[in-house]
């Protein structure tokens, strides 16, 4: 049985449906990658900070990213991958006494703080673009064991002087 207040109801709805629908079809063409859900790319809690990504001196040879993340939230997680943007691979590193290991995850507590730095933890970074120029910047992308994600920006520079890392063969 329908009663004409429910007739209006649904008429009433029907309009709001599609007005709703306009709006988030304009919304959808100005920012196509925002969204009601959480943002993919921000896990809570946790932050990076002094993204570097440094170019490697002769090219076509690795480059090196550094970055410091903080875990801020109450939960232990485990970073599992890095993705540079403008190269094709990238994987996690720490150097031990003069020998360089792939790390294949690495877990950080709650209210811990990992450097990535010289010497170090490091990220290695596999094929990069020609477009990844000194005084730049490139968007580095964190993957975690639990699927959520961070995105950081990485300032671009050269390897020079005695900042140079050692992954060459025969240094
Ligand atoms: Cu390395």
């Amino acid at each position: 049985m329908i009663c004409p207040a429910s007739i209006r109801h649904s008429i009433l709805l029907i309009a709001m449906l599609s007005l709703a629908g306009c709006q988030q079809s304009d919304q959808a063409a100005q920012a196509p990658q925002e969204s009601a859900a959480p943002a993919p790319d921000a896990k809570p809690g946790l932050s990076t900070s002094d993204g570097i990504l440094t170019l490697p001196v002769v090219a076509g040879r690795p480059g090196a990213a550094y970055f410091t993340l903080a875990n801020g939230s109450e939960n232990a997680v485990e970073l599992a991958a890095v993705h540079v943007e403008g190269a094709i691979g990238a994987e996690m590193h720490e150097t031990t006494g003069g020998t360089m290991a792939k790390l294949a995850s690495l877990p950080i507590e709650p209210g811990e703080s990992i450097a990535f730095a010289r010497g170090g933890k490091h990220v290695m970074v596999f094929d990069l673009s020609d477009e990844l120029k000194p005084g730049g910047t490139t968007e580095m992308t964190l993957s975690f064991t639990d699927g959520d994600k961070l995105s950081a920006p990485l300032a671009i520079e050269d390897m020079g002087g005695t900042q140079a890392m050692d992954h060459g063969a025969g240094n």
